[in-house]
């Protein structure tokens, strides 16, 4: 059995260098907890950026995964298969969508939207061929491929990987008036945005910019896309975070404050067993698309869809967007609290279980990474977006008595700093 210490000697010689994980090893996962090579427990409070929401190795969904993997793994679209069309009608049902385009990871299916997007633009909205435009908001991630690190505003993200996609055009974050002029353009094709964004440092709009977002491409006819990769799943206390308050228990989809004419999801629609991601849209919009205009070899294989189903599944038997809603306002008191006796956080913010803290220092201080490391050390994972900012998203089938365990190491662990 390797140590901690070897395992991530090989991960140094042998992988690529693309990430810089805090020092932790971990080797098993179960619910809100992980366990490192030395056996140490933890509390994650980082969720796999958001897709162990249903909380790790949840054993319904991983059973799923266990009874198909002995059945059938994958046909390719070149045949039908049993699976995929039940999950289709379920997927549909439960976000209440005419259609869904399943694909693999996040930034695939956002690819996927901006693809449906223009084909829409030119096949139903009469935009002249290669003019379409698509607006996206500073300070967004959208995933690391050429097409969507064209439009991202992080020099880390986009340095020496040029040259770019053309016809994109960012405007400021909730900014209502900035969207208007924007679309006053009648080459716009689509204006795509997450309803929180995440990466930036779980930056929360105005109440309301949604919506008034929303309403202003109607006027436009111009497609409201929203990537709900890491909001969506019950994360942010509701089914989506374009969700309004909703009066119906199954699905929010039934009554949502903003209804995206794109829908996008990812990460915990599989629960984090399986990379499954989904584009969801009516007819007009998604009938757009003819047999061999976009796929995937893994898109929409059965593995895929009996995760899913499960995942899905378990977010409503469990009331997971409930009870992240319930915890996450007795987080955000809890951290209130602690801003109000260290100088060293100055603020709290989020919805449901995606929030974060801002530490009193520079951009570049390596005090919020230095925090994360006490945190290790006391029992708890998390890690830093942006510099100074610390998110905390623990899976939401946390319960109260455990948040408050969590609750008491960042306290101690701050006053300790
Ligand atoms: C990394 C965090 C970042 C996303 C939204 C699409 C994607 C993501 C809103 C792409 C992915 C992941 C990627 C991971 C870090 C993590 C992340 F905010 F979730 F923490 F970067 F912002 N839309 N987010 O958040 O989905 O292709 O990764 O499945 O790249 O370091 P993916």
């Amino acid at each position: 059995m390797k140590s901690s210490k070897e395992l991530m000697a090989l991960e140094d010689k042998y992988g690529a260098h693309n990430y810089h994980p805090l020092e932790v090893v971990l080797a098993k996962g179960e619910g809100v907890y992980v366990w490192d090579v030395e056996g140490k427990k933890y509390f994650d409070f980082l969720s796999a950026y958001s897709a162990v929401n249903q909380g790790h190795c949840h054993p319904r969904i991983v059973g799923a995964l266990k009874d198909q993997a002995d059945v059938l793994t994958l046909t390719s679209r070149a045949f039908y298969n049993d699976m995929l069309g039940p999950y289709e009608k379920f997927v549909t049902e439960y976000f209440n969508y005419d259609k869904v385009l399943p694909i693999n990871t996040g930034v695939e299916a956002v690819e996927t939207a901006l693809k449906v997007c223009r084909k829409w633009a030119y096949l139903k909205k009469g935009i002249p061929a290669n003019n379409a435009k698509i607006i996206f908001a500073s300070g967004n991630f959208h995933g690391r491929t050429l097409g969507v690190i064209s439009a991202s505003m992080d020099p880390v993200a986009t340095k020496d990987f040029g040259p770019y996609l053309p016809g994109i055009e960012i405007i400021p974050y909730n900014d209502i008036t900035a969207l208007k002029t924007a679309l006053e353009d009648k080459n716009v094709a689509g204006f795509i945005v997450e309803p929180i964004q995440g990466e930036a440092g779980v930056f929360v709009p105005d109440e309301g910019y949604l919506k008034a977002a929303a309403e202003a491409c109607k006027k436009h006819n111009v497609l409201f896309i929203a990537d709900e990769v890491q909001t969506g799943i019950a994360r942010t206390g509701r089914l989506l975070a374009t969700c309004g308050n909703c009066s119906c228990e199954k699905s929010c989809g039934h009554n949502p404050e903003v209804k995206p004419d794109i829908l996008i999801l990812g990460k915990a629609l599989s629960g984090g067993v399986f990379p499954v991601s989904a584009v969801l849209a009516d007819d007009e919009i998604l009938g757009c698309i003819k047999p061999g205009e976009h796929g995937s070899t893994f898109g929409g294989n059965p593995l895929a869809c009996a995760v899913a189903i499960e995942a899905l599944k378990v977010v409503t038997d469990e009331g997971l967007a409930e009870n992240a809603m319930k915890l996450g306002k007795i987080f955000r008191d809890r951290m209130q609290q602690l801003a109000d006796k260290s100088d060293l956080v100055t603020l709290v913010r989020g919805k449901g279980l995606l929030n974060a803290i801002v530490i009193n220092d520079t951009e570049d201080s390596e005090t919020a990474w230095n925090i994360c490391m006490k945190l290790r050390d006391n029992g708890l994972l998390a890690k830093p977006t942006h510099g100074n900012i610390i998110r905390f998203a623990p899976p939401l089938v946390m319960n109260e008595e455990e948040l408050g365990q969590c609750c008491d190491i960042i306290e101690k662990t701050v006053l300790e700093f």
